[in-house]
């Protein structure tokens, strides 16, 4: 039976770690569409990773911000590669790493022309951050697609979550909402699945 997209969602059965790099242009030869995962330090990248290929410790995480330093390339399926990005707006971390890591990010987004996805990560229990809207605007700009996904969605429920969500999606343009998920109780991580495989498919 051939797989529809939303047949070839439901697992992402062979994912393995590529490599780490610490500039752009280091990227393997590897010829798969790209999808990063970007936003704030802390706010769950690698966490929702970890849930999007289900498993536990393949991608670090921490409780302290400014766990991911490097871009990490984790290649599901052989039908893609995933690019763990460091998190932006860390402001403890000293200025001279955050302008790496600034350069890191931007020289990756700006550059490369496998990417066909970013994943726009917001924590729920807080709005967008201003850079979190010049992202998407610049995103925009440069023509590049993007889903919102609002992370720790464990920590709101009912009417504050709905709430919230709508002021995400306001605050983002009103068009498109952000797909609630939580890599603790696993929620929304088949549906993140589906729409990732709809976007590749399109
Ligand atoms: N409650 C809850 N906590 C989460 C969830 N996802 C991540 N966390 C916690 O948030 C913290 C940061 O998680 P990471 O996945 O390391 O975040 P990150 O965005 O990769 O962070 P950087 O690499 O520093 O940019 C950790 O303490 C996680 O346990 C979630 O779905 N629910
Ligand atoms: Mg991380």
């Amino acid at each position: 039976m051939p797989s529809s997209p939303e047949t070839a969602a439901i697992h992402w059965p062979r994912t393995r770690f590529i490599q780490s790099v610490s500039d752009a242009r280091q990227f393997p030869a590897i010829d798969l569409p790209h999808i990063a995962v970007a936003g704030h330090s802390n706010v769950g990248k690698s966490s929702l990773l970890n849930a999007l290929f289900g498993s536990k410790g393949l991608v670090k995480t921490s409780k302290n911000p400014g766990c991911t330093r490097l871009l990490n390339l984790f290649e599901v399926d052989g039908r893609m590669l995933l690019v763990d990005l460091p998190g932006y707006g860390f402001a403890r971390a000293p200025k001279s790493e955050q302008q790496r890591w600034r350069r890191l990010i931007e020289g990756y987004l700006a550059g490369s022309q496998a990417l066909k996805l970013v994943l726009v990560l917001l924590d729920i229990r807080h709005g967008p951050k201003d850079s979190d809207l010049q992202l998407i605007s610049w995103l925009n700009h440069e023509g590049i697609r993007w889903l919102p996904v609002a992370t720790k969605a464990d920590k709101l429920s009912g009417n504050a979550r709905s709430k919230r969500l709508k002021e995400m999606t306001d605050a983002m343009g009103g068009i498109l909402a952000p797909l609630p998920t939580s890599a603790f109780d696993g929620r929304g991580i088949d549906r993140l699945r589906q729409a990732i495989a709809v976007e590749m498919a399109g």
